[in-house]
């Protein structure tokens, strides 16, 4: 049997074209040794004790922590870099004016000047990988190649990691390759290179999230969008979570927010004591793999394995269930540390006293942890990690939800009139800028289907993508649209978020269940007054009130923003977008 033969084999036996490609890397970036992952519990323990003992990692206090340890990056590397970050297609409008575009062969000529001997007395370590689980037909492979040990590590609980990936690699037979080397980490040499025609992906010069564990947005979206598009599926920025009422029917929902908007805090939500009777589960925080099926729903898989979670603002309050899953075993990186070596960071208890960047704490040099702080630990240890979420088949969605940070504007929900106006609402997201890339802060840009940074191919041909799926669909997800982030004249969020935002996701699942009406108006349906359940919510009927309130003015001058914004795409724009666009301002003319 194949399985027990492989079993026996040594790793680098396994896959042949794997074996080819590592030799081929070798060669040119010239390493000390080559290290084949086999994603062991041993293997973990051991290359973490080398991390600490060269001092790249630091153990986190282990009586109340244990397992955790602390990772400090170069301070100039500590978010995604949109600037460097390169989709290299043959023809440039295939990428599209949404991503940067380099022409292959003269990206791959200023990358080999790069990767040539860039290894030599380091170890270069294979790291094959699964997204999504290792027996779902949905799931699709990669390797890693990294010189990096705190990727191995990251990758270890990021995905289904080492030898049981290499056996499926071996009945594939395709793979995703991944080179990443951390270079000198100097920003001018710091390149994020996808070429989706090839399946492959080349970084250099960071060490840093989603600029290096590759399996995660260079992979899980940019790669797979193109292969998504090729293959009749949607590969997105997505969180999954599993809602069961209080009358035992579970819903599952999948949400876009863009980068650092509450993915992981709504996939992980706490019911609110006034509605009692909720049960809630985690599929995924944040990517989704969006599958027809043969029933005429969506179904969806979660590709990860673990969270790299934002730490700042993670408390018992906010989170108690990513508080509790970052109790033990989790690798932090670039936060603070309490007098007791405990992690810290803004909206934690306790003071910090070391700062992210291993200095005495002083409020003078900004925050303790670094805004983009992050956790990297495995979902297994989340107290609410859905069983379904290594269900091979995955979950049939109800309902699709787009949201940004709008501190005003967008109100707090409105529903797609269908699944064609539903691709509008996702392509007129836009939101305030985070800390999740490097640039400024706070500023509102278009950001579609939160997969701006993200989608590896011209949106144009993304939206009529989006279409197509949907109108294969017998019964496609409702679309929605959320903002939890919109704020009154004195800059105070008028909605309180977090597990209240449950109220919301109840009224969605009754509008999915076809049990409560709705408003028709210009943005599409809205709920009636006292749809959405405010018993005990601190918040007075003035500050919901204008929470809904939809400003006919503003959202004329919206309307035509996105216009200019959508015809930016020339004739790779599918005309059903630029219709229902026309339709919104006319709902919205006859209301003024
Ligand atoms: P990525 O991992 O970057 O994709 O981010 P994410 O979308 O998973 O965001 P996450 O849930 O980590 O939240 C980011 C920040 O937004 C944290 O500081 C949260 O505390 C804050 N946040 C999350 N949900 C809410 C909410 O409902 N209301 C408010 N006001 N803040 C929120
Ligand atoms: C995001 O920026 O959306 C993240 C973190 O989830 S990273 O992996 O760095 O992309
Ligand atoms: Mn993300």
């Amino acid at each position: 049997m194949a399985t027990a033969l492989h079993t026996l084999a040594p790793l680098s036996e396994i896959a042949r074209n794997v074996v080819d490609w590592v030799e081929q890397v070798r060669g040119q970036t010239q390493p000390d040794r080559v290290y084949w992952c086999d994603g062991s519990r041993a293997e973990f323990q051991r290359l973490r004790r080398e991390l600490v003992s060269r001092g790249e990692l630091k153990e986190l206090n282990q009586s109340t922590f244990p397992g955790c340890y602390l990772s400090r990056s170069a301070p100039s590397d500590v978010a995604r870099v949109e600037h460097l970050t390169y989709v290299c297609t043959r023809s440039k409008e295939d990428a599209g004016p949404n991503n940067n575009w380099m022409d292959p062969a003269e990206a791959k000529a200023k990358l080999a000047a790069l990767f040539n001997g860039c290894m030599r007395g380091r170890t270069l370590y294979v790291v094959p990988y699964c997204m999504g689980p290792l027996d779902s037909p949905y799931s699709r492979c990669g390797v890693e190649i990294t010189d990096s040990a705190y990727v191995v590590l990251n990758m270890a609980i990021m995905t289904r990691m080492g030898r049981v990936a290499l056996e499926r690699i071996a009945t594939d037979g395709v793979f995703v390759r991944g080179l990443h080397s951390t270079g000198d980490l100097n920003p001018e040499r710091r390149f994020i290179m996808h070429f989706p025609e090839e399946l492959s992906i080349q970084s250099i010069g960071s060490g840093y999230g989603g600029n290096a564990l590759l399996g995660k947005k260079c992979h899980a979206l940019r790669i797979a969008s193109w292969q998504a598009r090729e293959e009749g599926w949607l590969a997105e920025h997505m969180l999954l979570v599993g809602l069961q009422s209080p009358r035992g029917e579970t819903h599952y929902i999948a949400a876009a927010f863009p980068s650092a908007c509450g993915k992981t805090n709504l996939s992980m939500l706490i019911p609110p004591e006034s509605m009692p009777g909720w049960k809630i589960s985690t599929i995924g925080d944040d990517i989704a793999w969006l599958q027809p099926g043969v029933d005429g729903r969506l179904w969806a898989i979660n590709p990860e394995a673990g969270y790299f979670g934002v730490a700042p603002g993670t408390n018992a309050k906010t989170n108690r269930n990513a508080y509790e899953t970052i109790r033990h075993d989790t690798i932090f990186t670039n936060v603070a540390l309490t007098a007791d070596n405990e992690p810290w960071w803004e909206g934690r208890e306790g003071h910090p006293v070391i700062d992210w960047q291993g200095r005495p704490y002083d409020p003078a040099n900004g925050p303790a942890a670094h805004p983009n702080a992050r956790f990297t630990v495995a979902a297994s240890q989340n107290p609410i990690y859905a069983k379904v979420a290594e269900d091979p088949r995955g979950v049939p969605i109800s309902a699709i939800i787009f949201g940004g940070r709008r501190r005003s504007l967008a109100p707090l929900v409105y529903e797609a009139r269908s699944w064609q106006h539903g691709v509008l609402v996702g392509a007129s997201v836009a939101s305030e800028t985070t800390a999740a890339a490097t640039g400024q802060v706070g500023v509102v840009r278009r950001d579609p289907m939160a997969m701006k940074p993200f989608c590896g191919y011209n949106y144009g041909d993304y939206w009529d993508h989006w279409l197509r799926v949907g109108a294969a669909l017998t019964h496609a997800p409702r679309i929605f649209h959320v903002n939890w982030f919109r704020q009154n004249a004195a800059g105070k969020f008028l909605w309180p978020g977090f597990g209240e935002n449950l109220r919301v996701l109840a009224w969605i699942i009754e509008r999915c269940e076809g049990r409560a009406g709705a408003l028709d108006a210009p943005l599409g349906y809205m709920p009636l007054p006292g749809a959405i359940d405010t018993r005990g919510l601190e918040a007075s009927a003035e500050a919901l009130a204008e929470l809904n309130a939809v400003p006919v003015a503003g959202w004329r001058e919206e309307v035509g923003q996105l216009r200019q914004y959508l015809q930016g795409f020339g004739t790779r724009l599918p005309p059903a977008l630029l219709s229902e666009l026309a339709e919104v301002e006319q709902r919205l003319a006859r209301a003024s």
